[in-house]
């Protein structure tokens, strides 16, 4: 693969509703759509990064920049055997790991496209999740009430979600937890901090243990290793890193220190599908279960997610839920659906196989740039 092109766009979506966790509430999702050719034939990849540097460092803008005058001179008019090669290519260039995914995920579905095979299968996906689907879970934001909490769980639970997750912070947790374990009896249940507690926390943390969760998500530093791994030693509810694991080699270390019982992947947050895979492998091999985390994704990162979800060690329902949760319409058609069973069918065309609806995308554009090899 030669590429011959690159193409970024900054869209803007309207969120169907909004969404809030502890670094505040958004209304919409921008990121930048990355488009690569090679002998004539397109990949697509969704760069991840935020308007806002809240869950990342990362930016719209930081990876625009990153993506244009970085990266690309990386990538253009260079021949890639494999998008396994992509990401060492990129080695120079310290982070913007989500920038790097954003190509690295192009390049992908790419190749799969190329040798007409579903992206699953170039990944190396497990024959039952690709036959039978992924298991979908959801994230739940912070509401303004209990209420509409309880009236949002209710509606989750009847699309046939596989389980429950509530982005928890100070203020909005032990309650919230207590009023669902009360009112849905036994539910897969899972919590999500984003970073809004400390060490000293640990007191009230453990307070959630009786409620039996399927564990807390980075309820610590964004970066932090070490106070998870004293926190964990008093919980007995599982850590499951998110935030804190953007490298392999930093995963290997978290899951040594007893940091995490549980590993949430994001291409994005690790550089890529290769980087991901790694990850996949380095937690099977310890025995750490894995689930495939969200982004907000459009339907086209989405359909990156369900693929990565096929390989076997991804044994927890993900953060890749039904398009219409997000975007009203998605750009693409149809849009992801969860069946009544809570799974979510793996497209079966090459690469991404799902339609992308070019209109929509236009009209959602506010920025766009082509780059071409020099011949
Ligand atoms: O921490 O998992 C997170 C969304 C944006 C940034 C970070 C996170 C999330 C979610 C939503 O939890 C997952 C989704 O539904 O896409
Ligand atoms: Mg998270």
């Amino acid at each position: 693969m030669r590429i011959e092109r690159i193409e970024l766009r900054l869209l803007r979506l309207p969120l169907v509703r909004f969404f809030e966790t502890s670094f505040g509430r958004i209304y919409d999702r921008t990121f930048v759509l990355v488009t690569v050719t090679a002998d004539g034939v397109d990949g697509v990849g969704e760069c991840v990064a935020e308007g806002n540097p809240f869950y990342s460092s990362e930016t719209t803008a930081t990876s625009w920049h990153i993506l244009r005058d970085f990266i690309a001179p990386l990538v253009l008019g260079r021949a890639f055997a494999h998008p396994r090669e992509v990401f060492p290519a990129l080695q120079v260039i310290r982070g913007h790991n989500m920038a790097k995914a954003g190509i690295e995920m192009a390049v992908w579905d790419l190749y799969a496209r190329q040798q007409g095979v579903p992206l699953c299968r170039a990944l190396g996906g497990s024959d039952p999740f690709i036959q039978n689907g992924i298991a979908s879970g959801v994230s739940i934001g912070i509401q303004d009430s209990l209420e509409e909490l309880a009236e949002r769980v209710a509606i989750e639970l009847a699309a046939g979600y596989r389980r429950i997750k509530i982005k928890i912070k100070p203020g909005w947790d032990l309650d919230a937890v207590e009023m669902i374990r009360h009112r849905f009896d036994g539910i897969p249940l899972m919590v999500d901090a984003n970073a809004a507690y400390h060490l000293q926390d640990a007191p009230h943390l453990a307070r959630l243990d009786p409620f039996e969760l399927m564990m807390i998500e980075q309820p610590l530093d964004y970066d932090d290793v070490h106070d998870h791994a004293e926190l964990q030693t008093r919980l007995r509810t599982p850590i499951c890193l998110d935030e804190s694991l953007h490298t392999v080699k930093i995963a290997g270390e978290a899951i040594r220190a007893g940091a995490c019982r549980i590993i949430n992947i994001k291409p994005g947050r690790v550089g890529g599908h290769a980087q991901s895979i790694d990850l996949h492998d380095l937690a099977a091999a310890h025995g750490i279960p894995v689930w495939h985390g969200g982004m907000l994704e459009s339907g086209i990162g989405r359909a990156h997610n369900i693929h990565l979800s096929t390989l076997p060690n991804f044994t927890l329902p993900g953060d890749v839920a039904a398009s219409r949760r997000y975007f009203a319409p998605d750009l693409i058609d149809p849009g992801i659906e969860v069946r009544p069973d809570g799974t979510i069918a793996v497209p079966t065309g090459p690469g991404l196989g799902v339609e992308i609806v070019s209109d929509r995308i236009s009209a959602a554009t506010e920025e766009r740039l082509e780059l071409r090899a020099s011949h």
